[in-house]
């Protein structure tokens, strides 16, 4: 899958609209990066006032952006890399992320501003009536508690709307957001002819009229059956009338959703014909930039917070924690997703109160320490968790009789944290059907061998790692090259199948069996003392 056949070398571009910018990354068939460049809201078009892009009210609850600024962003993204000098008339399909959850409300009319986009202006220009909501809200909205309260009462309870959307009511999710917008402005909704999702917003610039959303995305609305992928009408119901019409059609990862508009070819010298694969949500691209390909692939990203997601074919949907998605890049798979917000930050303060600051004596303290900790064991809860979901904050420490006392010897108390962080996520990830087989490593903290070996004993399975991060813009420039075979060859080819020529990632620890059993025998007691900690 070298050449396009004329000869020419083929280019697949991903962008990524996040929440802070639009980002581009172009890769050739050798899977290489070629080039990158991004975007930024606040910097690059502080025209729209944003901070980090997006506008919080006064109420500390509403958090929205201009969806006219994501449009401005893309004519700006575009002939800053066409000056830069990206050959993008060799970009052979264009594939995209964007944040989860958001929505895009067009007006009617709408449909026909983008199918008529006249290179000699600017998409802004001509799109600036084009939406019937001037102010999207985004995923850090958290103004829907009603909405979700009644979404679970009206479905049966919070398992019931997770067996059936893949979570229970999140107040990000879009349902509950259109929810409220129709209770707060029915004008507004009677007047919207579509509601996109950021990402199924972003393939419609592209392709100049409306693009369906795809399952992945989907499944963050509490409005798609998760195992039908297709909406749901009990689910529609709940939320506002005549929904349906106003969603359009969803469709999986891999299909193609149209060609570039005329515009793009004419203003940037994109070539005609080239294909746009769905767009889909931010963690969905990120599991295809990791590559995740079989069931039991897992990511686990040491950043900030701690996410895992994976690749699964059995999830067990939770009224209580965690996300199961339609798989971006396997019609037949789910996505499953568990986050943890006591990781990195948790971890440097243990570091720094207990290990004097440095990463080297926090790593020496795990390396010279048993698996098991001797029965020792700690709860940490600097921040409220969402894994398990808790208010409580604190540390509490436990002696091998599963007493409370007070501390813990500096070396037992580093061991203590990252034994509690990864048991956490094993016991609550098989709690939702994620049960790795392999697991790739990434983030700041997977750059440390001795975390990667409690993982990797913990969960019982080998541990990878290259330099890749979880990166969206990536992982949508892979599902462009994917789309395309898939179309190329009428057929829906494995993601494995399309990835194969990638480079392989390294292996770096292996499992150890005694430590591994150590930890089997740990995970009911510790099941136990977590859940007395959180309530
Ligand atoms: P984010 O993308 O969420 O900002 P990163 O993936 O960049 O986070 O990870 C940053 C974190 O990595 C830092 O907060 C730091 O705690 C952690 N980190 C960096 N080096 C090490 C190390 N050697 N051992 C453990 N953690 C580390
Ligand atoms: C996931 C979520 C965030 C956004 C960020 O459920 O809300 O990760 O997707 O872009």
């Amino acid at each position: 899958m070298k050449k396009d056949g004329s000869g020419k070398t083929d280019l697949f571009l991903g962008l990524d609209l996040s929440t802070q910018g639009l980002k581009g990354t172009l890769i050739d068939a050798d899977f290489r990066v070629a080039a990158e460049d991004a975007v930024s809201f606040d910097g690059d078009l502080p025209e729209f006032k944003t901070e980090g892009g997006v506008h919080r009210r006064p109420d500390g609850l509403t958090v929205t952006s201009p969806p006219l600024m994501w449009v401005a962003a893309l004519d700006l993204l575009f002939a800053r890399v066409k000056s830069g000098g990206w050959p993008l008339a060799s970009v052979a399909a264009v594939c995209g992320s964007g944040q989860q959850h958001g929505s895009v409300w067009l007006k009617r009319g709408a449909r026909k501003a983008l199918a008529k986009l006249d290179p000699a202006r600017s998409l802004r220009e001509q799109l600036t009536d084009a939406f019937s909501v001037a102010d999207s809200p985004v995923w850090m909205d958290a103004g829907t508690q009603k909405q979700c309260d009644e979404r679970e009462a009206a479905l049966g309870g919070p398992q019931a709307v997770a067996d059936l959307t893949g979570s229970r009511a999140y107040l990000r999710f879009t349902g509950n957001q259109i929810a409220r917008i129709y209770a707060d402005d029915p004008a507004a909704y009677e007047r919207t002819d579509r509601i996109a999702l950021v990402s199924s917003f972003a393939a419609s610039l592209l392709i100049g009229d409306y693009a369906p959303i795809d399952t992945s995305d989907g499944s963050g609305m509490n409005l798609m059956d998760v195992r039908k992928r297709d909406w749901s009408r009990a689910a529609l119901e709940y939320t506002a009338p005549g929904l349906a019409a106003k969603l359009g059609p969803i469709v999986p990862g891999h299909e193609t959703v149209g060609t570039l508009h005329a515009y793009y070819v004419r203003k940037y010298g994109f070539s005609p014909q080239c294909p746009v694969v769905a767009f889909s949500g931010d963690n969905p691209n990120s599991l295809a930039g990791l590559r995740l390909q079989r069931a039991g692939d897992v990511a686990i990203s040491l950043g900030t917070s701690d996410t895992m997601f994976g690749y699964v074919l059995r999830p067990k949907p939770s009224g209580v924690e965690g996300h199961i998605f339609a798989n971006p890049v396997d019609p037949s798979a789910y996505m499953v997703m568990l986050c943890r917000m006591n990781g990195s930050l948790a971890r440097e303060r243990v570091r720094d109160a207990a290990a004097a600051g440095s990463w080297n004596t926090f790593s020496g303290f795990l390396h010279n320490t048993p698996a098991g900790n001797g029965g020792r064991m700690g709860i940490f809860f600097f921040e409220p968790e969402i894994t398990p979901p808790t208010r409580n904050t604190g540390v509490s420490f436990f002696d091998a009789d599963g007493k409370r006392i007070d501390t813990l010897p500096p070396e037992a108390e580093v061991r203590a944290l990252v034994e509690s962080q990864f048991i956490s996520l094993r016991l609550h990830g098989e709690g939702i059907g994620l049960m790795p087989s392999a697991i790739l490593a990434t983030g700041g903290a997977s750059a440390n061998r001795e975390i990667l070996r409690v993982i990797s004993d913990v969960f019982g399975a080998p541990v990878y790692t290259g330099e890749q991060t979880a990166s969206a813009s990536l992982g949508a420039a892979y599902r462009a090259m994917h789309g395309w075979m898939c179309k190329r060859e009428g057929r829906f080819v494995p993601f494995a199948e399309a990835m194969s020529g990638a480079p392989p990632f390294a292996r770096a620890v292996e499992p150890d069996a005694a430590a591994h059993e150590a930890y089997n025998r740990m995970l009911g007691r510790f099941a136990k003392l977590e859940e007395s900690v959180a309530g």
